[in-house]
C-alpha cells in the first residue's frame, strides 16, 4: 500500500512540467505569416513544445495544421547541428573553422580555374528580407558572380513578370484584406487557398456571407471550390484562351468602362480587333468549358459594380503563365475594376517570404529595391551603398533552371544553395540531379540533409524559424518581424552570419560587418531607398508599433502604402498597359495524345509543404499523409485496369515514378493530379518538362502529358 502511494507520488512530481518558456514567433510555411507562440515545457530531462496562435491583423489570431505543428520539424533530432563534410560518401562532423577554410579554398581554386561565374548562388523565399538581400551582395561583392536566382522563379516569376510590365509594380495584393469581403464578384484562378493558405479562408467565407459571387477556374473541384458560384474546370494550360473567350463577351456585350480605359490604360484597341477574330465555339472546345457558362462568368464579372481577381500557381506555373495572368490584369483593365475600393488584384503568393524574397537582390536580374541590374543609374546607386566600383558589380545572370544547364554546359562548377531543394522542385528532375552530381563543389546550408544536400561536399547547419530574427514581406505586402529569440541549438549559425563568415575568410569583411538582422536592414533600407520596393521609411520599432507595415514607405514620416493605384499605375507615363495574348503559348505544350493520352497536373495538399523536407520530419504532418498519391477519375481508372489505393506507374516522355491511386470524382477525366511533396521514385518532377516560359522563365509545371499503369498488373503479365 505505501509502496504504491510513494510511485504514485513519484509519477506525478516527474509529470510535473519543471518549467515553462515561451517563444514569439511567426509561421515557417506559407506567406500568410501567421503568428504563433511556441511554448516550451522541460518535463525532468524531456522537453515538450506546443503551438498556439497569436493576434495579428492578417491571420486574426488563426493558424492551420502546418503552423501548429511547425515545431515538430524545428526540434526534430534530425536538425543537424555541426558542420559536415562529405568524406568517402558519408558525412562527418567537421568545425566551423575548417568548413569555412575549405569554402575559401574551394572557391577560390574554382574560380582561378574557371572564372568568377564558374561559381554560383541559389537562393530561397523562406529566407528573410535580410538574408535574401545579404545573399544577393554575397554573390555580386563577395564571389563577384553573375550567377545567383532563386526557388521564387518557380513561384512568383509570372504573377510578378505580369504585375511588373501591366501596372509598373509588383506587390501581391493591390488593396488591403477586408476589401475582399466586400467586393461583389471575384475570380479565383489556379489557386487553392483553402489548403495553401486555410487561414485566408474567413475573409473569403465572409464575402460568401456578404453575397460576393465566386467563379473560380481549376481543372479539379477543391475545397476552395466548394465556395464557388460558379465553376469553370478547364483542361490544364487553357487559361489564357478562356480568359479570351471572357474578355470577347465583355467588349461584345458592352461590359466595359469606357473612360477608365481612355484615361488609365494603353493599348485597348489592339484587344478589340484581336478578339473581333475569335470564336467563341473554340474557345469552348479548346478549354473544355461550355460556352453558357463562359458567357455567364463574363456577364457577371461585368454587370456587378465591384470585382477583384485572384490568381494562384494553377494559372501561372505554365510556359505561358505570364501571359495568361497578363490576360486577367486586361480583364480587370477593361472593367475598369482596379484602383477602385473592392476592385483589385491579387497574385496569392506562395513562400513565407515570397514577397520580400523576390525584391531585394536574389533574382537573377536584380538589385535591391526592385532595381535592376542591367540600368546604370540602378548600378550606380547600389554600387555607392555598397562601397564598391560601378564597373565591378556583374550583369545578369540567368534563371534557376538555366543554371543547371549552365553546370552541364561546364560554365558553372560549384553551387552554394541556401533554402531550397532543387533535385525535388526543379522540373526535369533527373537531367538536375545529374547536374548537381556534376558539380566540383556543392554545398547546402539548411536544416537537414536533404535529397539535394545528400549530393553535397559541404552542408552548413542554419538555424530556423524559432532561432532566426528578421523581417518577412507577407502576401499582402506588409512587412512583419519575425522576433525569434530561442537559443541556437548545437553550432547552427543564422543564414546572415554564414554569409559574413564566409565573406571575412575570403577577405571581404569590411562590407559585411553585420552584427545583427536589424544591421542588415538598415542598409537594406538605405539600399531600397528610390526604388520600386522602397522600404526606407520601415524601421524595427515601427513594425513593432504598427503590427507590421505596407511598402513602399519612402520616408520615416510616410504610413505605408495600403492600397496601390488609387490616382495612378506606376509607369512614368501612370499608365495601365494592355497586351494582346494569343490563346496558345508560343512555347507548345504538350498534347494528349496515342502513347501519353492524360494531362498530368501538380501542386499541393494541405498537410504538406513544398519539398516535404520540414513537414515529412512532423510526426502529427505525417501521420495525415504518408505517401504522394495519384488523384484520378473513377471512369479513367476503371479504363487503364486501375483500382483505389493501388500502385500506379505513371510516365512521360522524361521518366516513371510509382504512386498509389486516389479515385476522385473530384477531377477531370482526362487530367490527373499527383503533389510534389515526395522525392526519389515518387518525385512527380522526373516527369515535368524544361520548357520555360519565354518572357520570366517559370517551368510548365501544370500540364505534362502521361500514360498510367498499374504495376501489379504488370508484375502479373
Ligand atoms: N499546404 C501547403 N500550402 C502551401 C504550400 C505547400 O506546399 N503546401 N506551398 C506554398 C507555396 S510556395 C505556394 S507557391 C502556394 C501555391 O498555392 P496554389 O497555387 O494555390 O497551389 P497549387 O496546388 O500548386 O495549385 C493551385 C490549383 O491550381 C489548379 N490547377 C492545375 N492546373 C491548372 C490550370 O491549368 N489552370 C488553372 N486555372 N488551375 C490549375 C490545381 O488543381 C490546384 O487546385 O502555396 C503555399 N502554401
Ligand atoms: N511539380 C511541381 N514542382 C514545383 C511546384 C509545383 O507546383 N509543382 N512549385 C514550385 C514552387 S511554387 C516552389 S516555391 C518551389 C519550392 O521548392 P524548394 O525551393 O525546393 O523549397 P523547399 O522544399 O521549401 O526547400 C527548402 C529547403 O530549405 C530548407 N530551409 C527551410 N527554411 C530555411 C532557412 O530559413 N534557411 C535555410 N538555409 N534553409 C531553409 C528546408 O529544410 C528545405 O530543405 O517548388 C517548385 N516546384
Ligand atoms: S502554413 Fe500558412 S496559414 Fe498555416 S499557420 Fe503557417 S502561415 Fe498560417
Ligand atoms: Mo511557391
Amino acid at each position: 500500500m505505501m509502496t504504491d502511494l510513494l510511485l504514485k507520488y513519484f509519477r506525478t512530481k516527474q509529470q510535473q512540467v519543471q518549467s515553462e518558456r515561451t517563444y514569439d514567433t511567426q509561421c515557417p510555411f506559407c506567406s500568410m505569416q501567421c503568428k504563433m507562440q511556441v511554448i516550451e515545457q522541460s518535463v525532468v530531462t524531456r522537453k515538450r513544445y506546443k503551438t498556439i496562435a497569436k493576434d495579428n491583423p492578417t491571420s486574426e489570431g488563426r493558424l492551420c495544421v502546418k503552423g501548429l505543428n511547425a515545431h515538430q520539424h524545428a526540434t526534430h533530432r534530425d536538425r543537424i547541428k555541426y558542420p559536415l563534410l562529405k568524406v568517402n560518401g558519408g558525412f562527418e562532423q567537421i568545425t566551423w573553422e575548417r568548413a569555412l577554410a575549405i569554402i575559401k579554398e574551394k572557391f577560390e581554386e574554382i574560380q582561378k580555374e574557371h572564372g568568377k561565374n564558374a561559381v554560383s548562388v541559389y537562393g530561397g523565399g523562406s529566407l528573410t528580407n535580410e538574408e535574401s538581400y545579404l545573399l544577393g551582395k554575397f554573390a555580386r561583392v563577395t564571389l563577384k558572380t553573375k550567377y545567383i536566382d532563386y526557388n521564387g522563379r518557380f513561384c512568383m516569376s509570372a504573377a510578378a513578370s505580369a504585375a511588373n510590365q501591366a501596372f509598373g509594380i509588383d506587390r501581391g495584393l493591390t488593396n488591403r484584406l477586408s476589401e475582399i469581403e466586400e467586393t461583389d464578384c471575384m475570380i479565383l484562378s489556379g489557386t487553392n487557398i483553402a489548403e495553401c493558405q486555410p487561414t485566408i479562408m474567413p475573409y473569403f467565407e465572409r464575402a460568401k456571407e456578404n453575397g460576393t459571387y465566386v467563379i473560380v477556374i481549376d481543372p479539379r473541384k477543391t475545397e476552395t471550390t466548394k465556395l464557388a458560384d460558379l465553376h469553370l474546370q478547364l483542361k490544364p494550360g487553357t487559361d489564357a484562351a478562356l480568359v479570351n473567350g471572357l474578355l470577347k463577351v465583355l467588349l461584345d456585350e458592352g461590359y466595359t468602362d469606357a473612360s477608365f480605359i481612355e484615361e488609365r490604360t494603353k493599348g485597348f484597341k489592339e484587344i478589340e480587333q484581336h478578339l473581333s477574330m475569335m470564336k467563341l465555339e473554340e474557345i469552348s472546345e479548346h478549354t473544355g468549358v461550355a460556352i453558357a457558362d463562359i458567357q455567364k462568368a463574363a456577364r457577371v464579372f461585368g454587370a456587378k459594380k465591384t470585382g477583384m481577381i485572384f490568381t494562384a500557381r494553377g494559372v501561372e506555373q505554365q510556359t505561358d503563365g505570364y501571359m495568361a495572368v497578363r490576360n486577367l490584369l486586361n480583364m480587370l483593365m477593361v472593367t475598369g475594376k482596379i484602383g477602385k475600393p473592392s476592385c483589385g488584384y491579387g497574385a496569392i503568393t506562395g513562400q513565407a517570404n515570397g514577397q520580400g524574397g523576390r525584391e531585394h537582390g536574389q533574382k537573377a536580374d536584380q538589385l535591391p529595391g526592385y532595381r535592376s541590374i542591367e540600368n546604370e543609374e540602378h548600378r550606380a546607386y547600389i554600387a555607392n551603398i555598397w562601397g564598391i566600383e560601378k564597373e565591378d558589380l556583374p550583369r545578369k545572370g540567368v534563371s534557376a533552371y538555366e543554371m543547371f544547364e549552365k553546370v552541364h554546359e561546364g560554365d558553372i562548377k560549384a553551387m552554394f544553395i541556401m533554402g531550397s531543394n532543387p533535385i525535388v522542385s526543379n522540373p526535369n528532375a533527373t537531367y538536375v540531379k545529374e547536374a548537381l552530381k556534376k558539380l566540383e563543389f556543392l554545398v547546402s546550408v539548411d536544416m537537414f540533409i536533404s535529397e539535394t544536400g545528400q549530393l553535397a561536399d559541404l552542408i552548413l547547419p542554419t538555424t530556423s524559424y524559432l532561432e532566426d530574427e528578421g523581417t518577412m514581406t507577407n502576401l499582402e505586402g506588409r512587412v512583419t518581424l519575425r522576433e525569434a529569440s530561442k537559443e541556437k541549438p548545437g553550432q547552427t549559425k543564422h543564414d546572415w552570419e554564414i554569409l559574413c563568415e564566409i565573406s571575412r575568410v575570403m577577405g571581404k569583411e569590411k562590407y559585411f560587418s553585420f552584427t545583427s538582422a536589424e544591421d542588415i536592414f538598415n542598409e537594406l533600407r538605405v539600399a531600397s531607398r528610390g526604388g520600386v520596393a522602397d522600404y526606407y521609411g520601415i524601421t524595427y520599432e515601427r513594425i513593432r508599433k504598427n503590427d507590421g507595415m505596407f511598402w513602399p514607405c519612402p520616408t520615416l514620416e510616410h504610413e505605408g502604402t495600403e492600397t496601390l493605384f488609387e490616382e495612378s499605375f506606376q509607369h512614368t507615363d501612370k499608365k495601365g498597359i494592355m497586351i494582346v495574348v494569343a490563346n496558345e503559348s508560343n512555347v507548345p505544350k504538350e498534347k494528349a495524345s496515342n502513347e501519353f493520352p492524360l494531362y498530368l497536373t501538380t501542386g499541393r495538399i494541405m498537410s504538406h509543404y513544398l519539398t516535404g523536407v520540414q513537414t515529412r520530419k512532423s510526426a502529427a504532418l505525417a501521420a495525415r499523409n504518408v505517401e504522394s498519391h495519384l488523384q484520378i477519375h473513377p471512369e479513367t481508372a476503371f479504363k487503364y485496369g486501375i483500382r483505389d489505393n493501388m500502385l500506379v506507374e505513371i510516365e512521360s516522355k522524361r521518366g516513371k515514378i510509382e504512386v498509389r491511386s486516389l479515385l476522385s470524382n473530384e477531377i477531370r477525366q482526362d487530367t490527373v493530379f499527383v503533389p510534389f511533396h515526395w522525392a526519389d521514385s515518387q518525385n512527380v518532377n522526373n516527369l515535368v518538362s524544361k520548357e520555360l516560359d519565354p518572357t520570366c522563365r517559370m517551368p510548365g509545371f501544370k500540364v505534362t502529358t502521361v500514360k498510367v499503369k498499374s504495376v501489379h498488373e504488370q508484375v502479373n503479365q
